[in-house]
């Protein structure tokens, strides 16, 4: 925005959060992704903005479970439309994954919003949009129960991004395996996923292509290899143990 000083220490900071403002003046970004946002501000200050190691494992473990993968999707909500919608559908192309629109807070204007911005972004087929989302999610009782029967209703794996708890559990209750990007490594949906990746979207969009795009060179046995050593619980601690060195250094 041109009210963001060159010189100003935080400007990329200010920069990505004016894309959420614009995305909620334009509405398809929900006001209570304004909350979420600033939820998720708070966590990246306190891992110093910067992809930490236990992410960068998170990455590659879902990079092999992507291609591992028969039917993955991309569900995409307001606030990730707003941040790396190129990146969901480079990322989507370099894994062979549908895209599907996903709302907590479901109305057709936004999903249809939504919708164009992918297909702007360069999307063949977005899912999950008008009658197509006619599929419902057992034991779930927000407008997020309500997905594409030819997407998140038949996958094997879906990766997910600010998402709600309950429907995190659902999905892994229904057998999927849940690739979630959370900055909060306390949420539901961090501790209930497969595989959480503690990191900023606007990050790990970009390195999810970049490794996709290296380990797609790899056989099946070597990715197959990655996932089995992956421990998602020693992940999150090691999120967390991150994070209290990291207050106790700078407390020094
Ligand atoms: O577009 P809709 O209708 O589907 O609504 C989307 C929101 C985000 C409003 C909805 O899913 C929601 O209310 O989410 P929560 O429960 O606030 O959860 C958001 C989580 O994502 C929090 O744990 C934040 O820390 C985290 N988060 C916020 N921004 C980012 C993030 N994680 C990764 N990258 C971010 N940029």
């Amino acid at each position: 925005s041109a009210l963001i000083p060159e010189n100003h220490p935080r400007k990329e900071s200010l920069v990505i959060r004016e894309k959420i403002v614009e995305g909620v003046e334009e509405g398809y970004v929900a006001p209570q992704g304004l909350i979420a946002h600033g939820r998720g501000e708070c966590f990246d200050y306190l891992f110093g903005e910067k992809t930490q190691h236990f992410a960068i494992e998170a990455i590659r473990a879902s990079v092999a479970l992507l291609l591992l993968a028969k039917y993955p999707v991309i569900s995409v909500n307001g606030n990730m439309a707003a941040l790396v919608p190129r990146e969901i559908v480079e990322l989507a192309r370099e894994v062979n994954a549908k895209i599907e629109v996903n709302l907590f807070y479901r109305t057709p204007e936004r999903e249809r919003a939504i919708e164009k911005i992918l297909k702007e972004s360069g999307a063949q087929e977005v899912l999950g949009v008008g009658e197509d989302a006619s599929a419902t999610i057992p034991e779930l009782f927000s407008e997020r129960r309500r997905v594409s029967p030819r997407g998140i209703l038949i996958a094997d794996v879906v990766l997910l991004a600010l998402e709600d708890g309950d429907r995190t559990e659902a999905l892994v209750k229904m057998g999927k395996k849940v690739i979630a990007i959370d900055l909060n490594p306390l949420s539901r949906t961090a501790r209930s996923a497969s595989i959480t990746i503690v990191d900023n979207i606007i990050r790990s969009f970009p390195l999810l292509i970049k490794y996709a795009k290296e380990m797609k060179k790899l056989r099946k046995e070597e990715l197959e290899e990655t996932l089995k050593k992956y421990d998602n619980k020693a992940v999150l601690s090691s999120s967390l143990k991150f994070l209290s060195q990291r207050l106790s250094e700078i407390s020094l």
